[in-house]
């Protein structure tokens, strides 16, 4: 396999980029020098916003479930996206669509959330097969958005390993344009290529939930791994961290920004050292 572009600093991995909401992620990444995610896993607007501000220095991306907000008004993602400018981040609707081209393309651009309006990467899983990237594109290419497709998952038990991971990496090579990179558990380079076809180049986006530092998993299924495991160990580029930062008191903002400046701490020291 070709000596993987992960190994450069994020800086440099911007300017070979293509699409914008790749570009603008590595360049936050490097200017605020973070490689965190936080998940706001909430249900309402109030704890929402609270917390997004709360951590909003500390992250590259905030990624989002808005249709577990029980109380969602449009209005939030005028809030959101004021706070998304004070403190410098992107953000990540966590949509995962997963159905024909003609209808992600409604739901990715109307309803209640219109999601890409705000939302500078979304993502999908590949089992509908290509035309879900074309009806994704078709709505998010035109406003820069960019697609990350669900290659791998944190999860006991998951049937996204082996040819279907391959199969996400092949649809996603096809799609350089809209689609840059993955959540999986991995790096990807490489994965999936036919003997002859060049891949020295490619450099996919790994986004990887399932990240916790004080537990190993939950009773749902849900599995973690360290930032060091998962930056250094497995050359992903961004930590995706909900209830490690959040916790189980909503209020404790104080606690809250220190779990995001330890996650921060660890992601990055793992990140510096893998740069070769
Ligand atoms: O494989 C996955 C993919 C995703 S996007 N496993 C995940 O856990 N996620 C999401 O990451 C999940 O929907 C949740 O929003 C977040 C993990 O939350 P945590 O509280 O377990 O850190």
């Amino acid at each position: 396999m070709a000596p993987s572009a992960h190994l450069k600093s994020y800086g440099q991995r911007a300017l070979k980029q293509t699409n914008p909401a790749a570009i603008l992620l590595l360049e936050t990444m490097e200017r605020k020098k973070t490689n965190l995610a936080v998940s706001v896993d909430v249900t309402t607007s109030a704890d929402f916003l609270t917390i997004v501000d709360a951590v909003g220095p500390f992250v590259c991306l905030i990624k989002t479930h808005i249709d577990i907000l029980e109380d969602f008004e449009y209005s939030l993602i005028e809030r959101l996206e004021n706070l998304s400018l004070k403190h410098d981040f992107l953000i990540f609707e966590d949509r995962k669509f997963a159905d024909i081209g003609n209808t992600v393309a409604h739901q990715y651009s109307s309803g209640v959330y219109k999601i890409a309006r705000w939302s500078h990467l979304t993502n999908a899983h590949p089992v509908p097969g290509p035309s879900i990237i074309k009806g994704l594109a078709s709505v998010g290419l035109p406003v820069g958005r960019g697609l990350l497709l669900l290659a791998e998952m944190s999860t006991k038990g998951s049937l996204a390993t082996g040819t279907y991971t391959e199969d996400a990496v092949r649809m996603a090579r096809l799609n350089r344009d809209f689609v840059v990179g993955f959540i999986a558990q991995h790096r990807m380079d490489g994965i999936g290529a036919a003997p002859d076809e060049d891949v020295t180049d490619e450099d996919f986006l790994v986004l990887t939930p399932g990240v916790g530092l004080d537990s190993k998993g939950d009773a749902m299924g849900q599995q973690y791994r360290t930032p060091e495991e998962v930056i250094l160990d497995s050359g992903c580029d961004v930590i995706i961290v909900g209830r490690g930062v959040y916790g189980t008191d909503l209020k404790a903002t104080a606690a809250i920004v220190a779990r995001a400046e330890r996650y921060m701490a660890e992601g990055w020291a793992a990140y510096l050292r893998r740069l070769v």
